[in-house]
């Protein structure tokens, strides 16, 4: 599966990374196999009332292999799967890794667009789904996107198929010659925030993503004991590999599926099952430190608590450790790769005020200015890495490749950070135009488009405005064509269109023309600062 379509590592890294040991051959399904052999009676992961074994999990991955080949699924093939935390997602995406077929990670909130989007692009033959989850029906989802996606052979439900085919039903007995999967092949396409446009898709590999596995389970000290909450959707790549879910797999230990991060959901589960770590974002971390004062469930049990995905506030970063009586984690990380974190015996100010510092010795970090060169030190710029588990391209993307990839392999990551003389990172802002709503990443341009598919839209910009909670909101210009349309109206249309809620903007502000810069692009600076005061006037209104 070596092709322009899954960029690669030059053969000098690759050689790099193997000698260092950073790469050692193993994959997903060689990895779950040992363990079940080791520890097959332990729980891997629970849900509710249900749990599974590293022998059972190893065993219904076997079967639903087999049936996933009776359905003529082979090696290479893609699957979009848009699974919520149930133990099925594991099921699914072990059975694919052990046929060498590739998961696209979709996230429950992924609707028409995005999903017709995944399946089109990566020629997906398999679309997996819950029936219903959170008040929503997937097969009306699958019964809108099939009739688009020439490639897409199955639709399969976990619940009622509802007129698909039943997951239930493909757990045939294991008789299917194992595919042979390299420790180099792909093994899935992670998705990207986006800022040009639609999400690209990631390639990662058995070898990069299992060492960036096994590195993060150093740092986080995860071991068979531990017990790791999944209170965000599993399919992220935070909650997913940082160390989240995978990561506890590999260690031996044991994983807890929460519905949804909410106290309501999420403190018991702690208290009954002993959760020792867990992931949130900001916002969930902000709604967790309020929560905590009026609850009685007995926290006691978790050490570790990571706060990423978006910039935690320092103010309320400090808050952590006396409210929870735990160590706080920053996580500072990327599904393109690189991850960065506080160490758990970090002094507490290094935890309160950066965002960490790469988990590997093989992570290069560079921190830029306009023209590439270095800034000095303390200085802001975008940082660029390469590095053991940091993709050197897209899938399918060659002209984006040569724009996000500097030609010796660094991937610009859009962020604008400084370095602290301890080699820390402190994330400062973002020169990719993206928002980042309480972690969920929105990619301007693809809202823009949608919003300029509307006859009343003649033209649309799409920028952040600073909020409290979520740290930013989305906020859309709007220069309408003929008459003013509402921005109800607009918000209809655009999930009409089927994109996913959180890419619905949450004001719109309609304005006569924009302001541009002196090379005449849309200045988005500017908007930014105008849609800032806006909303700064109308809070104050409203108080
Ligand atoms: C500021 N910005 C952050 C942080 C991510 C671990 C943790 C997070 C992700 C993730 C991940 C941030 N402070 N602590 O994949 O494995 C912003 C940056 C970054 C982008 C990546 C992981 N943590 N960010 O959030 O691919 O802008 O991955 O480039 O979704 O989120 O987003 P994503």
């Amino acid at each position: 599966m070596r092709s322009s379509e899954y960029p690669f590592w030059p053969q000098n890294f690759v050689n790099l990374y193997r000698e260092t040991d950073c790469w050692r051959g193993e994959t997903f399904g060689s990895m779950l196999r040992e363990r079940a052999g080791k520890q097959g009676k332990r729980i891997a992961v629970t849900d509710g009332e249900k749990s599974v074994s590293y022998a059972e999990l190893d065993r219904r991955a076997d079967c639903l292999a087999a049936g996933f080949a009776r359905l003529g699924l082979k090696k290479g093939d893609r699957a979009v799967v848009q699974l919520p935390n149930r133990i099925e997602f594991f099921e699914v995406i072990f059975a694919l890794f052990r046929l060498g077929a590739l998961p696209v990670f979709a996230l429950p909130s992924h609707r028409e667009s995005e999903i017709q989007y995944f399946c089109r692009f990566t020629e997906a033959v398999l679309y997996v789904i819950p029936d219903c989850y959170a008040e929503f029906d997937y097969r009306t989802l699958a019964k809108a996107v099939q009739p688009n996606t020439p490639a897409l052979r199955q639709v399969i439900v976990a619940g009622s198929s509802g007129g698909f085919t039943a997951l239930s039903e493909l757990y045939d007995d294991p008789v299917v010659p194992e595919a042979e999967v390299n420790p180099d092949d792909v093994a899935f396409l992670q998705l990207s925030g986006g800022s040009t446009g639609l999400s690209k898709l990631i390639p990662r590999t058995h070898d990069d993503y299992i060492y960036s596995l096994r590195a993060s389970n150093e740092i986080c000290r995860m071991n068979q004991d531990s017990v790791y909450l999944a209170a965000l959707p599993v399919a992220h790549n935070y909650p997913l590999s940082s160390p989240g879910a995978l990561g506890t797999l590999y260690a031996g230990g044991r994983v807890v599926l929460a519905a949804g991060g909410s106290p309501d959901e999420t403190f018991p589960l702690i208290a009954q099952e002993g959760v020792t770590i867990t992931a949130l974002v900001p916002p969930l971390a902000l709604i967790w430190l309020e929560a905590a004062a009026s609850r009685r469930e007995d926290l006691s049990s978790l050490k570790v608590l990571q706060v990423g995905g978006a910039k935690f506030s320092e103010q309320a970063a400090r808050r952590i450790k006396s409210v929870f009586g735990c160590t706080l984690q920053q996580v500072f990380g990327m599904a393109e790769g690189l991850v960065n974190y506080t160490r758990l015996d970090d002094p507490e100010e290094t935890i309160v005020s950066t965002q960490g510092k790469p988990m590997s010795p093989f992570d290069e970090i560079r921190v830029v200015d306009e023209n590439d060169e270095d800034v000095g030190p303390g200085e802001v710029g975008e940082l660029l890495t390469r590095g053991p588990y940091t993709i050197r391209g897209y899938y399918k993307a060659e002209e984006h490749n040569a724009k996000t990839f500097t030609t010796d392999g660094f991937y610009r990551t859009g962020d604008l950070v400084s370095m602290t003389a301890a080699g820390y990172i402190v994330v400062e802002g973002r020169a990719k135009d993206q928002i980042n709503r309480g972690g969920e990443k929105i990619a301007a341009e693809e809202v823009e488009n949608h919003l300029l598919a509307h006859d009343a839209v003649h033209d649309a910009a799409v920028v952040s405005v600073p909020d409290e909670f979520l740290g930013e909101r989305s906020c859309a210009f709007v220069i309408p064509r003929r008459r003013v349309p509402s921005a109800g109206e607009l918000k209809r249309f655009l999930r009409e269109r089927g994109i996913a809620g959180y890419k619905i903007p949450d004001r719109i502000e309609f304005i006569q023309s924009f302001p541009y810069t002196p090379l005449g692009k849309v200045s988005k600076k500017e908007l930014r600062q105008m849609a800032a005061r806006i909303t700064k006037v109308s809070t104050a209104a409203s108080i």
